[in-house]
């Protein structure tokens, strides 16, 4: 018997570098996905390969320790599923043959790596007749990845699982939770890529992991001022406890917080702790604006989230920042780089007819001139809102 899996890659609305932070996202699963055709083998090894040349077949055994192979090499994300899984104490008794494909773009912060983390993690599971609730899942696949190196949090892997078509997803860690929101008629995400690669097991790792290093050491940093200023404001020292962004982002005086923390951080750590404040406040405004059918509000929100992750949180390109001008002088309601940036892909909000307007300017100003031709159906395309992963019978 064949099965295939398929696992839906995601397009970040709003709340970057939020995640590893402990802070809610609200991405969408989209209709590009990773698929993984496979039949399942009585011993425990894994063996895949690929149509693409750029992707060379493995094959490893299901046994503990799993070595990764050299960085940068595809099998490490299969890898990263099995070892997971086995530490986590399912037993991989049967392994599995079979092919991947896939349309979610590569190194494009549309998250192809943890479709296939969480492909392969289905087709093993399913292979050896064992069943996870699917938060467990998303949580211990989202562990799992940050074998490749990257400290990533968990937005990606969760997306994956429980998109919901038609619907954004809310997505809140610690413990993870999932709440989809239904994404008002009339209007399209389009995703343009920046023609440069985001590639997350190469040089980006380095400073992606430099950004979670800079949060963890600016929100360290700010504790005491954070706790004096709650201590004096109940008059209570007993108060005083240690912060964590999740509390710092719901304080009531978030403006007297930045202007006290300005104080005692270095430039660039104050410019990364407040990217992730005012980022971690925007996603719930962007939910209420979505929920309240206000689009345009919405579309402003992820205009201010790009001007932060380019000025503060410094992640953006050229490149990316030409597209989100391009894409505002069109008409669009909203546009921001979409995953970690350094390359990588943006998003643009649209009502239906500004679809065709925004494509023919994409094309005329920003992918003629760099690529001579008309862009493929990879480099920009209408994401939609779509279910997540699935296994069936092939
Ligand atoms: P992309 O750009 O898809 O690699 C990465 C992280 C997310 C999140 C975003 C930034 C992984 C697998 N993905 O996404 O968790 O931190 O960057 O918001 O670590």
């Amino acid at each position: 018997m064949s099965w295939r899996v398929t696992a839906p890659g995601r397009v970040n609305l709003i709340g970057e570098h939020t995640d590893y932070n402990g802070l809610p996202v609200f991405p969408i699963a989209i209709d590009r996905d990773v698929r993984v055709d496979f039949r399942v083998l009585d011993d425990p090894v894994v063996r895949l390969d690929s149509p693409s040349a750029r992707f060379v077949p493995f094959a490893f055994q299901l046994k503990r320790p799993i070595e990764a192979a050299v960085q940068g090499d595809w099998s490490n994300y299969v890898r990263a599923a099995a070892r997971g899984l086995l530490e986590h104490g399912v037993p991989l008794e049967r392994g599995i043959e079979g092919t991947v494909t896939g349309s979610v773009p590569i190194a494009s912060g549309l998250s192809s790596s943890s479709a296939l983390v969480v492909a392969s993690a289905l087709a093993l599971l399913k292979a050896n007749g064992v069943t996870l609730p699917r938060l467990e899942l998303a949580a211990l696949m989202a562990r799992a990845e940050r074998f490749v190196g990257l400290q990533g949090g968990g937005m990606d892997q969760a997306a994956c699982l429980h998109g919901v078509a038609g619907h954004a997803l809310r997505i809140e860690f610690d413990p993870l939770r999932v709440t989809p929101v239904p994404v008002p008629e009339g209007w399209r995400w389009v995703v343009a890529s920046s023609l440069v690669p985001a590639e997350k097991s190469a040089g980006a790792r380095e400073q992606y992991n430099e950004r979670a290093r800079q949060c963890r050491e600016a929100l360290t940093a700010s504790v005491g001022v954070v706790a004096g200023g709650r201590a004096a404001n109940s008059g209570n020292r007993a108060t005083s406890t240690a912060a964590t962004y999740r509390d710092l982002v719901s304080a009531p005086d978030s403006d007297g917080l930045l202007s006290r923390v300005r104080r005692i951080l270095s430039p660039v750590l104050f410019r990364r702790f407040r990217h992730v404040l005012t980022e971690g406040s925007r996603v719930a405004l962007a939910e209420r604006a979505m929920r309240d059918g206000d689009m345009r509000r919405f579309g402003h929100l992820m205009v201010r989230s790009h001007e932060s992750l380019r000025d503060d949180y410094e992640v953006s390109t050229d490149d990316l920042d030409a597209i989100v001008a391009i894409a505002l002088d069109a008409g669009v309601a909203g546009a921001r780089l979409t995953g970690a940036g350094f390359g990588g892909c943006a998003v643009a909000l649209c009502d239906d007819g500004t679809v065709a307007p925004l494509m023919e300017a994409l094309t005329a100003r920003f992918y003629q001139p760099r690529l001579g031709n008309p862009p493929t159906r990879d480099v920009m395309f209408v994401a939609k809102p779509s279910e997540g992963a699935v296994v069936q019978e092939a």
